[in-house]
């Protein structure tokens, strides 16, 4: 099995010291960083995301996969920073204002970052102002906004709103949340509906054009 294949599986499996070794390694041997995040962590993620769309594994194996890719990221990101090499896209995330529920965002944040995604995670409570101020200053591709209270919903259209109105037109939306449906998704005018974290990552690629 190559290096890389096994540390894929290693971050599926949520293998952490077993990913760091084998970061290491590859390193070592000249391999690439961006090599490593794109052929190795990104297929972990993304194949720990099938299996828990298809609710194979749940929401802890999901965490410790999360967890072995950030340790790995924590070797590999000053190589990229050193390089200039930045993620092609950035996504801001957060959880609208009044709502202080993070679980599922989080995740969501996890996946896109083992999508290799760009993350601005604002937190809970999220005002309007502070989604487009972020969206601006990281010139997001996409805002994700996560709502777990049927009473915080409407904050989702009220930062929608903003975010339109501040001119961001372009910055693609995707909402999600036990609560949210696509239907009222599309009623806020939003571009799209997350039902789950794995889906999140399938549905922001398509947003920015990336598959
Ligand atoms: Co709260 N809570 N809670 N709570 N809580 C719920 C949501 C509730 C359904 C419980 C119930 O009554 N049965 C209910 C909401 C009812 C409603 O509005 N319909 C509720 C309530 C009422 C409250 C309080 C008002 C309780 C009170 O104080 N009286 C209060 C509100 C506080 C506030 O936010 N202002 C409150 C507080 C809390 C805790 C702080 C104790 C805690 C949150 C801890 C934390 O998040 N750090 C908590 C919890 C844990 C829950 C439950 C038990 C679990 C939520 C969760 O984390 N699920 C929940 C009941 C339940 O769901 N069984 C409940 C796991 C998580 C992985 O799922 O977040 O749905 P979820 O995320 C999924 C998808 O939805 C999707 O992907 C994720 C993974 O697949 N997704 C996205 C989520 N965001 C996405 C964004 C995307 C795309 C997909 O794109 C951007």
């Amino acid at each position: 099995m190559s290096d890389l294949l096994a540390l894929s599986e290693a971050v599926e499996k949520g293998n952490r010291k077993e990913a760091v070794r084998l970061t290491q390694v590859l390193l070592d041997v000249g391999t690439k960083p961006q090599v490593i995040i794109d052929e190795a962590l990104v297929v972990g993620m993304s194949n720990i995301g099938e299996k828990f769309k298809n609710n194979q594994v749940f929401v802890p194996e999901v965490l410790i996969a999360a967890r072995a890719m950030k340790e790995t990221m924590a070797i590999l990101e000053p190589l990229l920073v050193k390089a200039g090499i930045k993620p092609k896209y950035t996504a801001v995330i957060g959880t609208v204002q009044g709502d202080l529920h993070d679980i599922g965002k989080n995740l969501v944040a996890m996946m896109w970052r083992g999508a290799n995604f760009g993350v601005v995670d604002l937190g809970t409570n999220v005002s309007p102002d502070k989604f487009v101020a972020a969206a601006r200053d990281n010139r997001a591709h996409v805002v994700g906004l996560s709502a777990l209270l049927t009473t915080t919903m409407p904050s989702m259209k009220t930062t929608v709103d903003a975010l339109r109105g501040a001119g961001l037109k372009n910055v693609k939306v995707i909402i999600g949340g036990a609560p949210v449906t696509a239907e009222f998704a599309k009623e806020i005018g939003a571009d799209a509906y997350g039902p789950d974290a794995a889906t999140a990552v399938d549905i922001v690629r398509q947003l920015v054009g990336a598959v």
